[in-house]
């Protein structure tokens, strides 16, 4: 037995990751741990794929069903899509190898938002749960389970699958017991409020539960989450940071934000990180953050003191964060809580404390619809995620981008949005390194000068003041005024020339 497993009923269950592996056939809907690189089982579904591997060589048919928490790593979403063994998964992805075969029809991909999956799954909307895949810091005397870097949908898997595998990972830190704040939610009509009501609070314990008796295999491992370096913050992401640090300065000056600002919720990627290392610069002390991942910009706002509690799901740190994360866990286990994504994301808690919701996109049209997932309408990057969750529940919700993307090709403001995430009722503003659309109180017309005014590349702004101008004109329907034939047609170009540039 070892130290990480101390509770002899689990502990007669440690076994091999390939034997581990064979408890999950062909067609079966597994629940597996991670959320944006961080938790994720690193053994058990690289000997998943070997199996899988050996299966189609035989040419027997060999898919899954997978549920994640979120993003995971090559180990995982990687080595399982490249070996063709995902039939069908959900929710939010990030993987290049994954990606790319969503995109290529070979792998079912329903995206959706985060803060629903626990519920659905639990009221069966995803079928039944054949095995749950939970990485775990250690295991306790009583068989209670110490999470890991993410907690993800890890107690609903926990609670609905018909059987357990438990990863437990050496490598993750043993000072991350007392860091987490387990809360289930009963399915509807048994609800009760929830009752956390400040972004620290915990409601619930720290220890993840399952049923011994459920628990097939243990399997020890020793592995890092793997997760790579956040571009540094450049010229661009400053701009926007500036923009909404002026911003929140105003709506404090106006009495519409407190001086500490209201929680901040972070969304993920290299321009949501430089941003919010950006908000160093407001000068704002005592924030807090409620959101679900805690990235390194995070992190550096919580060691400085700049926040004082932030409540997340996840961590995804670069490997420099988790160095820093290591060394000062002890400062960090008072200051971060980590819940399940069901409680990080509940739109009844995002709500109540009022989030400052701050998402990246990839596109937004002259009216305010955010499109943060696919590109050209049809080719999908990550997901929606959490944005969703934030964007309609939150206090204020902010979209950010550059104003342009591929070396100036593309124009991140267009007529119309290829696909539609965040529909203009959820979106307050919209930042680009040209400037900030504050979209509060405007009507469609209104929002069009707004968002082309300031958040469109000059090299733009042109061509979309003369598409509202003649679809002001000549569109038959007056209140959002389009111009039908024409709206996709920046997208079709760049279809067809590698260009929106007329
Ligand atoms: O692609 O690397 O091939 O050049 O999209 O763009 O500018 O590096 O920005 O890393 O902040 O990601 C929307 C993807 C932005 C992210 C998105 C291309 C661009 C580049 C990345 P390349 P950047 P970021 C809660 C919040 C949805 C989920 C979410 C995201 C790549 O923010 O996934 O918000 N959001 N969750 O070139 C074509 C455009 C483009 C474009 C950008 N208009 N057209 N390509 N790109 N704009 C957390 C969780 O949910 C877990």
């Amino acid at each position: 037995m070892t130290s990480r497993i101390a509770c002899p009923t689990l502990a007669a269950r440690v076994t091999t990751a390939e034997q581990a592996a064979t408890h999950i056939r062909p067609g079966m809907t597994v629940g597996m741990s991670g959320f944006t690189g961080a938790g994720y089982p690193k053994q058990v579904p690289q000997a998943l794929a070997a199996r899988i591997g050996a299966a189609h060589e035989r040419g027997e048919r060999f898919g899954i069903r997978m549920l994640t928490g979120a993003s995971t790593a090559p180990e995982l979403d990687g080595v399982l899509a490249r070996t063709g063994g995902i039939d069908f998964r959900l929710p939010y992805q990030s993987d290049p190898e994954l990606r790319e075969r969503i995109n290529r029809g070979q792998i079912d991909y329903m995206d959706i938002h985060l803060g629903h999956v626990a519920q659905y799954a639990r009221s069966g909307f995803f079928g039944r749960i054949d095995v749950a895949v939970v990485e775990v810091t250690a295991i306790l005397p009583d068989g209670r389970l110490v999470p890991s870097t993410s907690v993800g949908n890890n107690a609903t898997w926990l609670e609905l699958a018909d059987t357990v595998i438990l990863e437990v990972n050496a490598e993750q830190p043993a000072g991350l017991e007392g860091m987490h704040d387990i809360h289930s939610c009963a399915a509807p009509p048994h609800r009760a409020p929830l009752p956390l009501v400040e972004p620290g609070q915990r409601i619930g314990e720290a220890t993840l539960r399952v049923d011994p008796a459920r628990v097939v295999a243990v399997v020890e491992t020793r592995g890092p989450d793997r997760l790579s370096a956040f571009a540094p913050p450049d010229e661009t992401s400053q701009r926007i940071a500036g923009h909404l640090v002026e911003f929140f300065r105003h709506e404090v000056a106006r009495g519409r934000l407190p001086t500490n600002l209201l929680p901040l919720q972070s969304g993920v990627g290299n321009i949501a990180n430089a941003v919010l290392d950006g908000l160093r610069e407001g000068g704002f002390e005592q924030m807090t953050a409620y959101t679900e991942v805690i990235q390194d910009a995070m992190l550096g706002l919580v060691r400085d003191g700049l926040i004082t509690i932030a409540s997340a799901t996840a961590l995804s740190l670069s490997p420099d964060g988790v160095a820093d994360f290591v060394k000062h866990i002890d400062a960090y286990r008072h200051r971060i809580v980590l819940r399940p994504q069901e409680i990080s994301n509940h739109a009844e808690l995002i709500r109540r404390l009022g989030c400052i919701a701050l998402n990246g996109m990839v596109e937004a049209d002259i009216y305010g619809n955010v499109n943060s997932t696919h590109v050209a309408g049809t080719r999908i990057i990550n997901g929606i995620g959490g944005s969703g969750d934030f964007a309609r529940n939150g206090h204020l919700a902010c979209f950010l981008t550059p104003s342009t993307a591929k070396g100036g090709a593309i124009s991140a403001i267009v007529p119309m949005v290829s696909h539609v995430d965040h529909t203009e009722h959820d979106v307050s503003v919209v930042v680009t390194e040209q400037g900030l659309a504050d979209l509060r109180g405007l009507s469609p017309r209104q929002r069009a000068h707004a968002i082309i005014e300031h958040c469109a590349h000059p090299d733009f702004r042109p061509m979309l003041q003369d598409y509202v101008d003649r679809a002001w004109v000549h569109s038959k329907a007056l209140h959002t005024p389009h111009l039908l034939p024409e709206a996709l047609s920046w997208h079709q170009r760049f279809l067809d020339t590698g260009s929106m540039r007329a």
